[in-house]
């Protein structure tokens, strides 16, 4: 299957993509933790000026890093998108790469939760985790920036019938059997496309 996770910061792509992965044993593709992963390389160096202000890092970056990913064997199953795309452009050159392949989406999944709620999970987080963009200024801007460039690809996805909005407000246990539901609902509605042939997500 590929699925999109959708959702502000904080809202637990990362934490459900992880259970999903298990679940449906496909792989999970994470951009925010790709990107933390090359801090050692000029490009992470680079993306890490973005991320540690709360900036989206720019597109043809994380496009062609996705692209290389997208070529590894292990995504031939499928994909679970965590975070990735958060741009309508990054969305038009997911969708041109995925048609390339003969393998479009099969869903999109927006987790929904209150900004205060959010907040105070990744204030618990920065305490655990020691993250640079957890700061409370940061999560604002990274809040503010959600909603001008991410959000509008909920009325890009619903357009094309492939949204589904699950309530990310309760407990992880919780949320996750509302997504599975969600996920089993899809699969025994439709053919899943369980194949990603290799070639580049290019810049639209
Ligand atoms: P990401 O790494 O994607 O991180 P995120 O949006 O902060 O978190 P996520 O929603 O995954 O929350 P999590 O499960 O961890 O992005 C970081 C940065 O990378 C971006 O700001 C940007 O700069 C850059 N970036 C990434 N992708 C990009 C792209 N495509 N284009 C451009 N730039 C990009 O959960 C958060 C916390 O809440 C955890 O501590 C978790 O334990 C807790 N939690 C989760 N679910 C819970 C629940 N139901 N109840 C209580 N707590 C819960």
């Amino acid at each position: 299957m590929l699925i999109v996770f959708i959702g502000p910061p904080g809202a637990g792509k990362g934490t459900q993509s992880k259970r999903l992965l298990e679940y449906l044993q496909i792989p999970h593709l994470s951009t925010g933790e790709l990107l933390r992963g090359k801090h050692n390389s000029p490009l992470g160096r680079l993306a890490a000026q973005y991320m540690d202000k709360g900036q989206l890092v720019p597109d043809p970056i994380v496009l062609s890093m996705v692209g290389e990913e997208l070529d590894k064997p292990a995504f031939n199953r499928g994909c679970m998108f965590d975070g990735f795309p958060r741009t309508i452009q990054q969305a038009k050159s997911l969708d041109d790469s995925l048609k390339q392949r003969g393998t479009p989406l099969d869903m999109v999944i927006e987790l929904r939760a209150d900004e205060a709620e959010l907040v105070s999970r990744m204030l618990r987080r920065a305490k655990a985790e020691n993250r640079p963009d957890d700061t409370p200024e940061t999560i604002g801007r990274r809040m503010e920036v959600y909603h001008r460039q991410t959000a509008p690809l909920l009325d890009y996805y619903r357009a094309q019938g492939l949204l589904t909005t699950i309530n990310a407000m309760c407990p992880a246990d919780d949320v996750f059997q509302a997504i599975r539901e969600a996920v089993d609902k899809k699969k025994s509605e439709r053919p899943v496309h369980l194949a990603v042939s290799a070639g580049p997500a290019s810049p639209a």
